[in-house]
């Protein structure tokens, strides 16, 4: 009677490890879920890297990321980059980032990022980075930036081991 419980009891939780490894690199913070946060790694010497993410919004008012803070990085702000006059710009969002009800805000190359400053260490692939974001509404919450290949999304135009020409 014990054993075949306990079996039982040991592949419910290896499913549920299982799943959760899955799934887990998302977060939760009252109406919003915050997917995947990730970065690329850094090569030696660069002092700036991007962070990206999704942010959608199941609740009835509009949300706002107003500030980012990374761990190991002297600043982070959430930056928008754009195509003026054929010529791609960054520039901040003094006033964070808007995420609609019902709307996911995606950051990613090429468009919104977090724009981490001055690195204290290069970022290596498979480390977490820990950071917390903070909104307007939902408040802060903690999460960690994967670090993917340094070449992830090849579809990227926007060469973060420069700095930043505003
Ligand atoms: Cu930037």
């Amino acid at each position: 009677m014990r054993q075949p419980l306990f079996a039982c009891l040991v592949t419910l939780l290896l499913t549920a490890f299982c799943l959760q490894s899955a799934f887990a690199h998302g977060y939760k913070l009252g109406d919003l879920d915050i997917h995947h946060p990730w970065t690329r790694a850094t090569p030696a010497g660069a002092d700036v890297a991007g962070g990206y993410l999704d942010i959608t919004n199941n609740g009835q008012t509009p949300d706002r990321l107003v500030s980012v803070e990374v761990v190991g990085v002297h600043m982070a702000m959430i930056h928008e980059m754009a195509m003026t006059d054929g010529v791609m710009t960054m520039r901040p969002l003094p006033n964070g980032l808007v995420v609609d009800p019902g709307e996911t805000v995606t950051l990613k190359p090429g468009t919104f990022h977090v724009m981490m400053m001055g690195l204290s260490n290069p970022f290596s692939v498979g480390e977490l980075v820990h950071a917390r974001l903070t909104f307007e509404k939902a408040g802060t919450i903690e999460v960690d930036f994967k670090v993917d290949e340094m070449g992830a999304n090849p579809s990227a135009t926007h060469d973060h081991s420069k700095p930043a020409t505003n």
